[in-house]
């Protein structure tokens, strides 16, 4: 009957993202550790905030049809790899290449890309160290390699980020012309605010 089938899909669809928060649950305690052991042993902690996301069935399905994908389980898992997501918030940029440094080392974890916005930010100034990796998860009957997006960041990267997103939430993606270029301006800001923090950093340290 109909609604079988609806119940298979909807079982098809829970299965298909567990694997996701298993593979988010992997890299979390990894980040956690990290946290950890700069807690107990730096004395400028690198990593200030840590949040991690499964993307929703709502989100996921707006990227599938923005992005033109068919729609079938077998070919999100090939081509979308930011359905679990991990964002690393850290004071100052050498924290950021830090952490990623402490991330690449870790022999689980097989780095599929670098998108690193923060040497090449976006043209609407979007900055950020993206890190697609894969990481094996241990199921009952077998293995899979679940693929995790990380994105390390500054906090004035990620307040101009969220105030971006934000904004193109309130203007349903289309975000007026003089409202972009503000947001141009504000990450230059930012990014002075991220070099003057450095220079700091480099007097705190020595
Ligand atoms: P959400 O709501 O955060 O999940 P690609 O996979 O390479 O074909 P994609 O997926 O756009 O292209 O990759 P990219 O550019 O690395 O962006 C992935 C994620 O980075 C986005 O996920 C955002 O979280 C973040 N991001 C990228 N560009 C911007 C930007 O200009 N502004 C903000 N605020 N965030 C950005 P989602 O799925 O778009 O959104």
């Amino acid at each position: 009957s109909a609604a079988d089938v609806m119940r298979r899909l909807q079982r098809q669809v829970r299965d298909f993202l567990l694997e996701y928060k298993f593979g988010l649950d992997e890299v979390a305690t990894k980040v956690g550790i990290l946290r950890e052991q700069f807690d107990a042993t730096a004395a400028i902690s690198p990593i200030e905030h840590v949040k991690t996301r499964v993307k929703s069935p709502e989100s996921l399905s707006r990227k599938v049809a923005a992005r033109g994908l068919p729609g079938d389980l077998d070919q999100i898992r090939a081509q979308v790899r930011d359905i679990a997501g991990v964002r690393i918030t850290c004071p100052y940029v050498a924290d950021v290449r830090l952490v990623a440094a402490a991330l690449e080392r870790q022999g689980d974890l097989t780095v599929l890309e670098v998108k690193d916005y923060i040497a090449s930010p976006k043209p609407n100034g979007y900055r950020s160290l993206h890190l697609i990796v894969e990481v094996p998860v241990f199921l009952a009957d077998r293995t899979v390699q679940v693929p995790v997006e990380i994105q390390i960041r500054t906090i004035a990267m990620d307040f101009w980020a969220s105030a971006e997103h934000e904004l193109r939430y309130k203007f349903d993606g289309r975000v007026p012309e003089e409202h972009s270029r503000i947001m141009v301006e504000i990450a230059e800001t930012a990014c002075a605010l991220d070099d003057q923090m450095s220079e700091l950093r480099r007097v705190l340290l020595t």
